[in-house]
């Protein structure tokens, strides 16, 4: 077999976002573009001769040419052996386990996670590191420097491989290994989770479990997990089966877009407890029966009951959260006496904290919690995690979350998306904003006094890196907040997210619905950005 070596020309945007790099599959199609990309991967990571790589998708469309065209460019560039999903699946949080468990060098996963899919949808590629978490600031700059002068890329002339049957075969001189796509992960879960409880709580006839995969990649892990292990009724996961357009839908676990589950679990004779997943599993939403838990609230209730739990019994380390996501977590934190870390939007920014033993849960608002098991968010895992704590407390999500806010409070948290923003609009509003900075503090809007007002920076307590540019907090003396963001996983556009939060102390008043609770903030957050006006839209695109 023959190593090609292909003459090739940089493209201009091939820099990872928040998670990778997310473009249009027909942008990925493009002659030269993934090929590009991958091997502006292999020459910043550090020499990968004789290496273990582990590669996988959630199965989008473009899963499987994308990974026969990177088998082939992996083998004509050394590595020794590649670990791959069978049928081309790996959910993100399997990878992660995969990578750590195997001691590979890294992985690939490709995925644009919540993004649409089909020909018309996005495709995604990212790099994770050997401790199994997404590659650092410092290797997806690396990557991007390459990809802007990158003038060849290697390519095996190879036969595709038969991603279908489990086992081994050889490419040129490297091995591929199709692996079992589910195994690893679910005894990596057995190992945390107390299977005999939980079992006992679904199995009894009593409370009733819904699980939705929504045509994305956790379709065989909740399977195997939830029917085959944990003995609940066959149809308890809906949607089980991925497909490479998600079934036309947009899997994105949100009230927005798993509105099937939102029906059933807050329709007539609803289950007790229902939960949805993202394209590549690394995302998940809790529902319990008419109720809606926010991922900052599911943090906080992890984080208080985690001792509950097999695997954190002995208590927490610390906990961190990205800087938009509500400070509920903060308060179960004090009371633990244990650090909660404040960090950037993006997972990456976990993996030092997990890594130096600073931090034990993790969470985001954007529906991502996690734990140092690994070094990505987990959807499943968190929902095994609210199970378990459910089948020892005996009470229902309601309970649960109202017992908690009873306990630390409530944090009214709402997040308004407004998506597809002309780009130079968005960065006018944005730029608006910053310049009210500087006469910001004191400022009354309301009953609510500005206390600051700032871009936020994060310097990494572990590493000491400095990242800055990474949303504007305005913070009022109650401790409420606004926090306006632009994304950066959109593909197309900018998408404004403008984040709210109100603390009450007071149980009487915690029965308000969010958007209510939070409804003088919301008037705020416009004031101060005029966002009706610059982005032209009267109201959020999708609320969380
Ligand atoms: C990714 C990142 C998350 C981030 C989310 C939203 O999630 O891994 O850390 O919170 O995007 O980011 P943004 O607000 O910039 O769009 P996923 O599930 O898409 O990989």
């Amino acid at each position: 077999m023959k190593i090609q070596t292909i003459t090739t020309q940089p493209f201009s945007d091939q820099k990872p976002g928040t998670s990778g790099l997310r473009k249009l599959v027909s942008v990925f199609q493009q002659p030269h573009y993934l090929e590009n990309f991958i091997q502006s991967t292999f020459d910043s990571i550090g020499a990968v001769q004789g290496q273990t790589l582990v590669l996988g998708g959630d199965g989008r469309y473009y899963n499987r040419p994308a990974i026969q065209i990177i088998l082939k460019m992996a083998a004509a560039n050394g590595v020794g052996h590649i670990k791959v999903g069978q049928g081309g699946i790996l959910s993100t949080p399997a990878t992660s386990c995969v990578i750590r468990k195997y001691n590979a060098m890294g992985g690939i996963v490709l995925s644009a996670s919540h993004n649409p899919g089909g020909p018309d949808g996005d495709f995604g590629v990212k790099y994770n590191i050997s401790n199994g978490g997404p590659a650092p600031e410092k290797v997806t700059e690396a990557i991007f420097a390459r990809s802007k002068v990158i003038d060849q890329y290697k390519l095996l002339d190879a036969a595709d491989i038969d991603l279908d049957t489990l086992g081994q075969s050889k490419m040129g001189d490297m091995i591929v290994e199709v692996i079992d796509s589910v195994e690893d992960y679910a005894q990596l879960m057995e190992s945390l989770f107390d299977f005999d409880q939980i079992r006992q709580l679904i199995t009894r006839g009593e409370f009733r479990l819904c699980v939705d995969s929504m045509h994305a990649v956790t379709g065989p892990y909740a399977h195997a997990l939830f029917e085959k292990r944990l003995g609940a009724p066959a149809g308890t996961v809906l949607n089980g089966i991925p497909l490479e357009d998600f079934g036309g839908g947009h899997p994105d676990p949100n009230l927005v877009y798993a509105h099937d589950l939102v029906e059933i679990l807050f329709g007539d004779d609803a289950p007790d407890f229902g939960a949805a997943s993202d394209g590549d599993g690394d995302r998940n939403m809790i529902l319990g029966r008419k109720f809606f838990v926010t991922p900052s609230d599911s943090l906080a209730v992890l984080a208080a009951n985690a001792t509950l739990v097999p695997g954190y019994k002995d208590g927490l380390a610390g906990i961190a959260r990205s800087m938009p996501t509500s400070q509920a977590p903060d308060r179960v934190a004090a009371k633990l006496g244990i650090d909660c870390y404040e960090t950037p939007t993006g997972w990456k920014f976990f993996g030092n904290l997990l890594d130096a033993g600073k931090a034990t849960l993790c969470g985001e608002e954007s529906f991502g919690t996690g734990s140092n098991h690994i070094r990505e968010k987990d959807g499943l895992w968190a929902v095994l995690f609210w199970l378990n704590i459910l089948a020892v407390k005996q009470k229902s999500v309601q309970e649960l979350m109202q017992e908690h806010w009873q306990t630390y409070g409530r944090n009214y948290y709402s997040r308004h998306d407004y998506e597809n923003v002309a780009i130079d609009r968005a960065n006018t509003l944005m730029d608006q904003v910053r310049a009210q900075f500087p006469t910001m503090k004191g400022k009354q809007f309301g009953a609510y006094e500005v206390e600051y007002a700032d871009d936020f920076s994060y310097t990494d307590p572990v590493d000491g890196s400095v990242s800055k540019n990474q949303g504007f907090r305005i913070g009022f003396t109650d401790g409420s907040r606004i926090v306006y963001r632009l994304s950066g996983t959109g593909t197309q556009g900018a998408t404004l997210r403008v984040y709210l939060e109100r603390y009450e102390s007071d149980p009487t008043k915690h029965h308000f619905d969010a958007q209510d609770g939070l409804a003088d903030l919301i008037k705020i957050a416009d004031e101060i950005a005029q966002i009706r006006v610059l982005t032209g839209m009267e109201k959020p695109t999708v609320i969380t």
